[in-house]
């Protein structure tokens, strides 16, 4: 038996509306937890937005709303998006959440009785827009990531972060999938042996923040207040037995973008190993989406809102470009140019051609009608195999983060079976009396080879899998399907007849690029 499998995403911070790297993160999220289903394992799938914080409590004063009213505004642009998107989260957290200040009390507690956490002062500088303390030698022109920063001086509760430099190396060396992909982990093992210094774990300058119990005045930092949302999620503050069944008995994977890794790849496992509680199986980090070759940023006005993107090349287009497109663990680049390519190429032309065809040819060779001899060739044996290598290797992809691959794999079998159609001429066999077996055993394959393709998409394209099963004729939910009804050669139910064709991705004509003027 399979272990149940939890999967979270960073809880964003709602001040500003969500962007495509939002949205990728947690597409990828969706990704993964469909497909766990679909292998049968029972899934835990988390988002939530990050509601505390200096960087929240200014940008609400800013807007003239109290923080709660601006978060509880500014969260609903998450709910309706991950709705949009089709996103299969079963559940949304936000930290003003009584069950999350019920964990983070009890996590502050287990740290502090643990003696890992002390009285000092924290002098120094702070990133409020990444809502980091910020070490002297990681400025450059007196800037952390290109922004500003605040010269802090204050009283301040530090967290024993250094004690755990040692046990965090033996981890990450232990547990070869701790990290993914391995030059990140490779960042964060350099990273650790450059020498970790305590963490300052509280602020007294504002208030906006769950309350330090220790001393008067003083709130949580914000990011050891956030990282714990993954325990209230799996229902560490509410339901015991939950909890013990799908993060300490379960599989835990943490997906988070290149820039939040050191804070999950180090500072949580380090409050984890000091409540003595078991650590995530795996975090992922993936990188960053540059537009049109140039970096996505609010002053050069180019950030990709993907409602919009929706809109123009519609839900499942955006899913699957963003998922194929990019490498993981790499920045990748998002371009009208290759979106549409994309389109045309791999959606409307190998997968909307090949179902296309083949239910145009079996409504005119056999009305429509299934059937299923069983007169084989070589190139039958061919395609079969392949479908055994696209299962597995998916499998690894998957499990690897490795979706542009898995997307190439499947593919590949799409466009093998494109090739098996001109291989095979069915409108030649269908000129031949005396082949109308094999005539029956060329479209079967191709009709049983759509039914895998569309259970195999399925993580990836929920929508267009639907539609591809409804119009195989077959009368099932693809969110209740099982990888092994579709394993086996031989899956589509003989004798059933397929519906009319409808196309899944109309062609989307490339403008011509505006001609440059020169004088
Ligand atoms: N709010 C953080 C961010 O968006 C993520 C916190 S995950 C515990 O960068």
């Amino acid at each position: 038996m399979s272990k149940p499998f939890y999967i979270t995403t960073p809880i964003y911070y709602p001040n500003a509306a969500p962007h495509v790297g939002t949205a990728y993160t947690t597409i990828i999220c969706d990704v993964v937890a469909r497909y766990k289903r679909l292998v049968g394992e029972e899934v835990r799938f988390m988002t939530g937005v990050d509601e505390h914080g200096q960087k929240i409590q200014e940008a609400a004063e800013k807007n003239g709303f109290t923080p709660q009213q601006w978060v509880d505004k500014m969260s609903l642009n998450f709910t309706t998006l991950w709705e949009k998107l089709n996103i299969s989260n079963t559940d949304f957290l936000r930290t003003t959440q009584e069950r999350h200040l019920k964990t983070v009390r009890e996590i502050i507690k287990k740290v502090h009785d643990k003696g890992d956490i002390y009285r000092g002062e924290y002098v120094g500088k702070y990133s409020v827009s990444e809502e980091t303390f910020v070490p002297e030698n990681q400025l450059v022109d007196g800037k952390y990531m290109g922004k500003e920063v605040i010269d802090v001086k204050e009283t301040s509760y530090f967290f024993k972060l250094s004690k755990y430099e040692n046990a965090l190396l033996e981890h990450i060396e232990k547990n070869p999938d701790f990290i993914k992909p391995e030059g990140k982990k490779n960042e964060v093992i350099a990273f650790i042996k450059q020498g970790l210094q305590d963490l300052s774990i509280s602020r007294t300058t504002f208030d906006w923040g769950i309350p330090l119990e220790l001393e008067e005045g003083h709130i949580i930092y914000v990011w050891f207040d956030a990282l714990n949302i993954y325990l209230t999620g799996a229902g560490f503050s509410t339901d015991t037995e939950q909890f013990d069944k799908f993060w300490t008995n379960g599989i835990v994977n943490h997906v988070v973008g290149k820039d939040i890794l050191r804070f999950h790849a180090i500072i949580w496992p380090a409050m984890l190993m000091s409540a003595g509680i078991k650590l995530p199986d795996t975090i992922a980090a993936h990188g960053w989406w540059t537009v049109e070759g140039e970096k996505m940023s609010k002053s050069l006005g180019n950030v990709v809102n993907p409602e919009e993107e929706v809109g123009k090349y519609g839900l499942d287009a955006f899913r699957y470009y963003l998922m194929r497109e990019a490498t993981f663990g790499q920045d990748a680049d998002y371009s009208k140019k290759a979106m549409i390519q994309r389109i045309n190429a791999d959606l409307a032309n190998d997968l909307g051609n090949l179902l296309n065809r083949t239910i145009g040819m079996q409504k005119k060779y056999f009305n429509s009608e299934v059937v299923l001899n069983e007169v084989e060739e070589s190139f039958d044996i061919e395609v079969k195999e392949l479908w055994k290598i696209t299962l597995t290797d998916l499998d690894k992809h998957i499990n690897n983060y490795q979706f542009s691959e898995a997307l190439k794999d499947i593919w590949k079998f799409i466009s093998r079976m494109n090739k098996y159609i001109d291989e095979c001429e069915p409108w030649k066999l269908s000129k031949d009396e005396s082949q109308k077996g094999r005539l029956s055993t060329v479209m079967y394959n191709l009709v049983d080879s759509l039914y895998k393709i569309a259970v195999l998409i399925s993580p990836f394209m929920p929508e267009t899998a639907q539609k591809m099963i409804n119009q195989l004729g077959l009368d099932k939910d693809v969110t209740k399907l099982h990888i092994s009804d579709i394993k086996d050669w031989k899956s589509y139910p003989a004798g059933n007849k397929l519906n009319e064709a409808v196309p899944l991705f109309p062609r989307i004509e490339l403008e011509e690029e505006p001609k440059k003027e020169y004088n």
